[in-house]
């Protein structure tokens, strides 16, 4: 059983080294992949040095590089981790054993759980946004996610080969999290220490450009994975609107059998008709959703068909 070791890097030259020899140490079969992302440092080398297989990637962003990696890379059980050093490789056996018993797709390595994060991310508004989006994921996919957006997860053959990466940067985390809640995958979480990047090492993600971007892409799969209840929030919103700017008209000709209140009642019927469109288009993109979701499943069948063949 083959057991493939994903590492995306940028700028990484200070911690690549490390992580390639915890990661040698505990797992000596498994091939370690590191991506190089146009770095200007010497991440490639050191990287090469250590025994890992680089490649490049000059697509620039880690949605990029994991596309990339899922696309080419051929294994049983893949295991993808940051390359700064802050996830200990000690876990990564308890990262494997639920894809490797069959009872998890995707594992995700919990960072907030044991409490070793906050007492070692520094950062602020970082807890905020994490919150944020889990919050936002949980209630939509009725779920219990602890860590949305961790870099360290394991996952089986049947993910990795049938997992639509369309972020190019940071979203790549949330959009995997999404794609598995909604397509029912098995999802466990085991929760790992966590420790900050050593002195001299950089984050490359932005808290608050990198966060827009993450709720810009749960608000489009929103849309794309749920059209009717996203539209009918649309539609209920304009009838709302509708109804109280109606009223009044209604009321007034139940009265009089007159209509006076000319501008409100075709304001009224505008909102109505916004309204109705919403729900046509609910309705209608529900059932493109449904049909996409037909084939996604027969497309699944076909690739886990291929695995147990090949
Ligand atoms: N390939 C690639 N990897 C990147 C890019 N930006 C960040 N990474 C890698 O993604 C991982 C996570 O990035 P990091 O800056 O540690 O984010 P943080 O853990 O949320 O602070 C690290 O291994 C980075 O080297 C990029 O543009 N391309
Ligand atoms: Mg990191």
């Amino acid at each position: 059983m083959e057991i493939a070791i994903l590492v995306p890097c940028y700028n990484e030259e200070l911690t690549i080294g490390n992580v390639i020899d915890d990661f040698k140490r505990e797992l000596p079969n498994a091939k370690i992949y590191v991506y190089d992302n146009n770095s200007s440092d010497r991440t490639s080398e050191v990287a090469r040095e250590h025994g890992a297989i680089v490649r490049f990637e000059p697509r620039q962003g880690k949605g990029n590089v994991v596309r990339s990696m899922f696309r080419d890379i051929e294994a049983d059980y893949y295991v993808m981790v940051d390359g700064d050093d802050t996830y200990p490789a000690e876990f990564v056996h308890e990262i494997l054993a639920p894809v490797q018993k069959g009872e998890a797709n995707l594992v995700i390595g919990d960072r907030l759980s044991n409490g070793t994060y906050f007492d070692e991310n520094k950062r602020q508004f970082h807890g905020f946004g994490n919150n944020l989006v889990k919050g936002l994921i949980n209630k939509l996919y009725k779920s219990n996610i602890t860590d949305i957006m961790t870099g360290y997860r394991g996952f089986d053959r049947l993910f990795v080969k049938s997992m639509p990466v369309t972020s190019p940067g940071f979203e790549i985390e949330t959009e995997m999290s999404i794609h598995a809640l909604d397509n029912r995958f098995l999802i466990k979480e085991v929760p790992i220490d966590y420790r900050d990047r050593p002195e001299g090492s950089e984050s490359k993600l932005n808290t608050v450009s990198d966060g827009i971007k993450v709720l810009k892409m749960i608000f489009t799969l929103f849309k794309d994975y749920k059209p009717m209840l996203f539209f009918s929030v649309w539609a209920a919103l304009f009838l709302v609107l509708g109804l109280a700017v109606g009223a009044p008209v209604i009321m007034e000709y139940v009265q009089t059998s007159f209509i006076n209140k000319v501008p409100s009642a075709i304001l009224a019927v505008g909102f109505v008709l916004l309204s109705m469109l919403s729900l046509a288009c609910g309705l209608i993109l529900d059932t493109v959703a449904g049909t996409h979701r037909k084939n996604y499943e027969l497309q699944l069948n076909r690739i886990s068909e291929r695995s147990e063949r090949g």
